[in-house]
């Protein structure tokens, strides 16, 4: 019997490199990728099929559903919250009309197949704009329907889309289909920022988090681009990909909503910053802040309520900020930088 395809597009990304090799690793799922560039070497051998090119390209994404029965769809392909705010249209370009490309596809697909093809689409802690530094202390932790009031492109970009995928799952009419034709399976997680030890981010507003880390296992200075005080939810990047395959496996039955938050841990840029150099003493950190990326951090929650996703699909993290530091981290980071702490 033909294993399962699942599409990953943004598949070299942070979040596409960790969850391709869970994926392949699992075993039961043939792979396909989609970026702009094919996988590196390493990792081709864990690929069905790969296709170099961009989700703005319908063509491309059509000969992506002509040669494979595509199951299940993690859309991962994204412009991030700074980069977005450099360039606010072309983020629309591919935040919404691209997700608009791979979910026309991913509906077709279901149709095709006659049953529900499951879109796992990573929202963002992003889609929520809280008023001021005052509003964030005092809220603590936000739930899913509060605050959604973005101040960033990106942030607008995915809210929008988790309508548009609840659109699709639960409203949508398609002139000639037949009242039952099966329909998408959309399913979102709101992440907050992720850190991996396998790259060190870019273009995103969290990243002073994971770049702090990866300046100090590398060796080299670094200026913060935000105040000590500065405050986010964070999660490590084998949670982060567990909890989307949790939530890709969970049964359609029990989930109440399109649209999750989860939370691991909150941490402030100088906890992060002691850790840090507790790990590796020999860090250079400095405070630079930058007013842009600094408004954009305080009008993102400093945690979520993520009693949703608990209740309906199990999720809780495993890794909390030390276990994620000592078992996780400073031994992948020691091993790829080689830089003893
Ligand atoms: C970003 O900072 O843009 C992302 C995010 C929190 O969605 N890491």
């Amino acid at each position: 019997m033909p294993k399962p395809v699942v599409l990953i597009t943004g598949a070299n990304g942070e979040i596409g490199r960790s969850l391709l090799q869970t994926v392949a690793g699992h075993g039961g799922f043939d792979v396909i990728t989609l970026d702009l560039a094919l996988p590196p070497e390493s990792m081709r051998p864990m690929v069905a099929a790969s296709y170099a090119g961009n989700i703005m390209d319908r063509y491309l994404l059509d000969q992506v559903a002509a040669h494979h029965e595509v199951d299940m769809v993690f859309h991962l392909a994204a412009l991030l919250s700074a980069r977005g705010e450099r360039d606010p249209e072309l983020a629309h370009q591919i935040n919404v009309e691209g997700t608009l490309n791979v979910l026309r596809m991913a509906t077709n697909q279901s149709v095709r197949l006659g049953r529900p093809v499951r879109f796992l689409f990573p929202s963002s802690i992003a889609v929520y704009g809280l008023p001021s530094p005052d509003e964030k202390r005092a809220l603590g932790r936000v739930r899913e329907e509060q605050w959604n009031l973005p101040i960033t492109m990106y942030g607008c970009n995915k809210l929008y889309c988790e309508h548009v995928g609840r659109y699709y799952t639960f409203h949508a009419t398609r002139p000639g289909a037949e009242a039952h034709a099966p329909r998408l399976d959309f399913r979102a997680i709101r992440f907050p920022g992720l850190i991996s030890a396998e790259t060190s981010p870019t273009g995103g507003t969290s990243d002073f988090g994971p770049a702090m880390i990866h300046a100090a296992a590398s060796g080299v200075p670094y200026e913060c681009f935000v105040p000590p005080d500065a405050r986010l939810p964070f999660m490590a990047m084998p949670d982060a990909v567990r909890a989307l395959m949790d939530l890709a496996r969970a049964d359609r039955s029990r989930l109440k909503t399109c649209v999750y938050n989860i939370g691991a841990f909150s941490l402030s840029a100088l906890q992060i910053a002691e850790r840090v150099r507790k790990a590796f003493p020999a860090a250079r950190i400095e405070y630079v802040p930058k007013a842009a990326r600094g408004a954009i951090v305080e009008s993102w929650p400093e945690d979520v309520d993520d009693t949703r996703a608990r209740t309906d699909w199990g999720w809780a993290p495993a890794y909390g900020w030390d276990r994620t530091v000592d078992e996780y981290l400073v031994p992948a980071l020691t091993a790829k930088y080689g830089v003893t702490p």
